[in-house]
């Protein structure tokens, strides 16, 4: 019998990677027994329906004329206390170390019941944000004060003991997928038709649209794309460089082959009738969506960037080239493109290594693992004192 666990986990409510894994994850959590108290300003978009040991805190902003905006990292930090406190939890699991990873820092000491702190790196919160000049000694501080740091991928391990004075191992606990959600059963010729002909090639990115994802090259390699077949580019999502990007199509003379999605809740309906996805980003910890399209079935084109490569079996579930390699990019592309055999043998390849892998309950207990550990750490130090 499992001893279970009241595990708070906070996180970023939007739509991305860190949000959808902690997500995930509490979900999992629960249907083992375990408690699971999600803190965050919103709740989190994959947390839409009631489940059984789930909860939601939402972060009560604190709004003060005086202040340019929300307190956040005040608010944040008093709702981890009243939750530690009101139901006496065993550990905190931050996702995204900034501002989460100091506000349950500050939380557990202030706390009438201390509780250790776990948190998971996800990518920008090292890499782009977490560099910044300002942030970075804080970020470093709050790393330092938790039990336990894990991340999602080898490089990004790496990446952090090169770049920060972090005075602890970091566990590597990969991303996961839930290989039901993500399936090639999802394949619906209603829902294609809405977004191609029949006779027509469909090459999907989904992104947040912000400059790390490249989407310049994205519709560069599309727009030097040589095939037989009639292609469509899909564009799923929204932010910062969309206008750009209608701009980009325009003056390229393809804008009537594209279509601007924009932001979708239930992703996988639309991955999963993809025939192949390009994610050209300049950073990427680990990128969900490759993973969620090799659990659809659909080969992947993407960078080659950070840990991309522990995603990509190089050459068998999708191919991967320097970010800006628009020409190699459309030229794997052709060769998926002209022959449904090779598009459905990388299709299949990426779906068993996408069970195998990344499988959502080895991931589960790996944390459960990581908690455990991280609860015997606390205590230890605790006696120590
Ligand atoms: O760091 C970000 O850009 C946001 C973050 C998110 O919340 O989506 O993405 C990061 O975390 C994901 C989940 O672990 C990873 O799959 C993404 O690769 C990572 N993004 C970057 O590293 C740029």
């Amino acid at each position: 019998m499992i001893s279970k666990l009241r595990i708070g986990i906070v996180c970023h409510p939007s739509i991305g990677g860190s949000g959808l894994v902690a997500t995930q994850l509490g979900i999992g959590l629960a249907k083992l027994g375990h408690e699971v108290h999600f803190i965050a300003s919103k709740r989190p978009f994959k947390l839409a329906n009631e489940y059984k040991n789930v909860f939601f805190h939402e972060v009560d902003e604190v709004n003060y004329p005086l202040f340019d905006g929300p307190l956040h990292t005040y608010s944040l930090t008093a709702k981890i206390i009243e939750v530690a406190e009101e139901h006496a939890l065993d550990l905190v699991h931050a996702h995204y170390s900034i501002p989460h990873s100091l506000c349950a820092h500050l939380a557990s000491n202030i706390s009438q019941h201390s509780f250790p702190v776990m948190t998971t790196i996800h990518g920008t919160d090292v890499t782009i944000v977490g560099q910044d000049k300002a942030i970075k000694r804080l970020n470093t501080y709050s790393m330092n004060q938790c039990a336990l740091l894990t991340t999602v991928s080898d490089f990004q391990r790496d990446y952090i003991l090169q770049e920060f004075d972090i005075r602890q191992p970091i566990s590597v606990v990969h991303n996961f997928i839930d290989s039901v959600d993500f399936t090639p059963d999802l394949v619906d010729i209603n829902l294609r038709r809405t977004l191609a002909e029949d006779d027509e090639k469909i090459l999907m990115h989904v992104s947040n649209f912000r400059p790390l994802k490249n989407t310049h090259t994205v519709v560069k390699a599309f727009s030097q794309l040589q095939c037989d077949s009639k292609t469509k580019l899909v564009l799923v999502g929204s932010g910062p460089d969309i206008e750009k990007t209608k701009l980009q199509c325009q003056q390229l003379g393809i804008a009537e082959r594209v279509c601007f999605l924009g932001s979708v809740t239930k992703v996988e309906r639309f991955i999963a009738n993809a025939d192949c996805l390009i994610q050209p980003s300049f950073r990427e910890s680990f990128c969900m969506v490759i993973l969620e399209a090799m659990s659809c079935g659909v080969p992947t084109v993407s960078s080659n960037v950070d840990g991309i490569p522990e995603v990509v079996d190089n050459g068998k579930t999708g191919y991967m080239y320097p970010a800006e390699d628009a020409q190699s990019m459309a030229s794997a592309i052709e060769h998926i493109f002209s022959d449904p055999a090779i598009q459905q043998a990388l299709g299949q390849a990426g779906r068993r290594r996408a069970i195998n892998e990344f499988n959502t309950d080895v991931k589960i207990d790996q944390y459960i693992d990581c908690y455990h550990h991280a609860i015997a750490l606390h205590q230890q130090n605790a006696t120590a004192c």
